[in-house]
Parts: C-alpha cells; sequence; structure tokens
C-alpha cells in the first residue's frame, strides 16, 4: 500500500457506501462500532460472523495495529472494513498498558486483572491524588478498501482512575476511568451516554470522537 492511498497522503477522501466488515473480535467494540454506524445506514458485519481469523497485533502504535486489522479484514473478506485500535495510557505509568491494554487481562481475557494491575502500580508509585492517577484512552480508527486504499483517524479522551472501579456497563477498563468534567465513570455510563454524541454533547467517548471525524471525511 502507498502512502498517496492513504487519507494522510492525499485530499482525496473515499465514501463509505454498501457493505462494510467490522473488523474486532471484542464484543464490547463491535456494539459500540455498530451503534455508531447505525445512524449512517451502513450495513455492517462484524469478522466474528464472516469467521475472519484474528491477526496478531504486531504494529508499534495504536494507528499501525488498526491498519493492520483494517486491511488483514479487506484482504481476507474483499469487502472494505473497519477497524479500531485503542487503550488507555497512564501517565503515572509511563503510558503503560497503551498498545498492549488487551493484552494485560491476559488469555482468559478478565479486565478485574487487568485494572486491578493498573492499581496495584499505581499504589507502589505513591499515586493516590486525582492528579497523580490521570490517563487517557486512545481510539485509532482505520477503514481499509480491498484495493488498497485507507482512512485513517485518531482520537483521544483524558481522565482519572478511580479505585474501586464503578458501575458494570460497558466493558474492558471502563468501570475505573472518570472521564474529565464527568461524576460517574464509563462503566456507569449507558453506551449513548459514553459516546455522548449530539443532542448529548459533541463526542465524549475515544472512539466516539475519532468516530466523528471518520464521518466528516467519509460519510454522508
Ligand atoms: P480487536 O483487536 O479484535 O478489535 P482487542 O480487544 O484486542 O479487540 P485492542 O487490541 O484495540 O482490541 O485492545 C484494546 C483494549 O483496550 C481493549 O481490549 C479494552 O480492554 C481497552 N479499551 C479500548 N477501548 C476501551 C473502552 O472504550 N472502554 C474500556 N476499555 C477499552
Amino acid at each position: 500500500m502507498s502512502d498517496e492511498a492513504s487519507s494522510n497522503g492525499s485530499s482525496q477522501h473515499r465514501r463509505i457506501a454498501g457493505r462494510l466488515v467490522i473488523a474486532t473480535h471484542n464484543g464490547g467494540k463491535l456494539a459500540e462500532m455498530r451503534e455508531l454506524l447505525a445512524p449512517h445506514g451502513i450495513e455492517a458485519v462484524s469478522a466474528g460472523e464472516l469467521g475472519l481469523p484474528e491477526p496478531e497485533e504486531t504494529g508499534e502504535t495504536f494507528h499501525a495495529n488498526a491498519r493492520l486489522k483494517a486491511v488483514a479484514a479487506a484482504n481476507a473478506a474483499r469487502l472494505p472494513s473497519f477497524a479500531d485500535d485503542s487503550g488507555i495510557v497512564v501517565d503515572a505509568l509511563g503510558g503503560g498498558p497503551g498498545i498492549f491494554s488487551a493484552r494485560w487481562a491476559g488469555p482468559t481475557k478478565d479486565f478485574s486483572v487487568a485494572m486491578a494491575r493498573i492499581e496495584r502500580l499505581l499504589q507502589e508509585r505513591g499515586a493516590t491524588t486525582p492528579e497523580q492517577r490521570k490517563a487517557h484512552f486512545v481510539s485509532a480508527l482505520c477503514v481499509a478498501w480491498p484495493d488498497g486504499h485507507v482512512e485513517e483517524v485518531e482520537a483521544r479522551t483524558d481522565g482519572t482512575l478511580v479505585w474501586p472501579p464503578r458501575g458494570s456497563n460497558g466493558f474492558g477498563y471502563d468501570p475505573m476511568f472518570l472521564p474529565d468534567g464527568f461524576d460517574r465513570t464509563f462503566g456507569e455510563m449507558t453506551s449513548i451516554e459514553k459516546h455522548g454524541l449530539p443532542p448529548l454533547g459533541l463526542g465524549l467517548s475515544h472512539r466516539a470522537r475519532a468516530f466523528i471525524k471518520l464521518a466528516e471525511i467519509c460519510l454522508d
């Protein structure tokens, strides 16, 4: 794939139309990505429903891993494919777990273990005040077409890590993430509140904020 084919190397953005593969094997993300696409009337099928394999995430950035997943699905399904690579970046942990956010949950994908690991490391560093417990979520979104064209965007949401975790909505690290300006964690919000799209707001979650950017360039 050439850089000229990328949204970064060209002012020619491509519209998303027809059938789209959602290239994720994470049920929580899949639900959110479907919800974000729904108002745009896009017919979406998931990588799981198509039986597509889960590619190894060998990239060193969110952006690289999102592209790797979207391109793998586009090539396998011969359809435009939409991937998200995301994670939580904790200041006091030097940016960790970052792109390793899913891997911190181990093979059983147990995020209570992953959240407890973050909390243990914060305690070891004496990070007790909200200022010492700053973190942000990042979402890199990529849509790749079978002919090699890609469109890419990225966004973040800043917040503070609370302990113990609060709420049972959402997925992953949601119950310990308190977005700036709110008094409820993502785990205590409905998915609609977490997206924070109009008329509720101008985008709250990292994924909704990135999606707004994607919609501006690729959707009606
Ligand atoms: P796919 O690669 O199949 O999409 P994955 O879970 O492996 O699924 P990532 O590699 O992007 O996806 O890992 C991101 C992890 O970061 C994810 O497993 C979550 O635990 C966490 N994460 C990302 N967005 C989140 C959100 O909105 N709320 C809570 N946790 C989130």
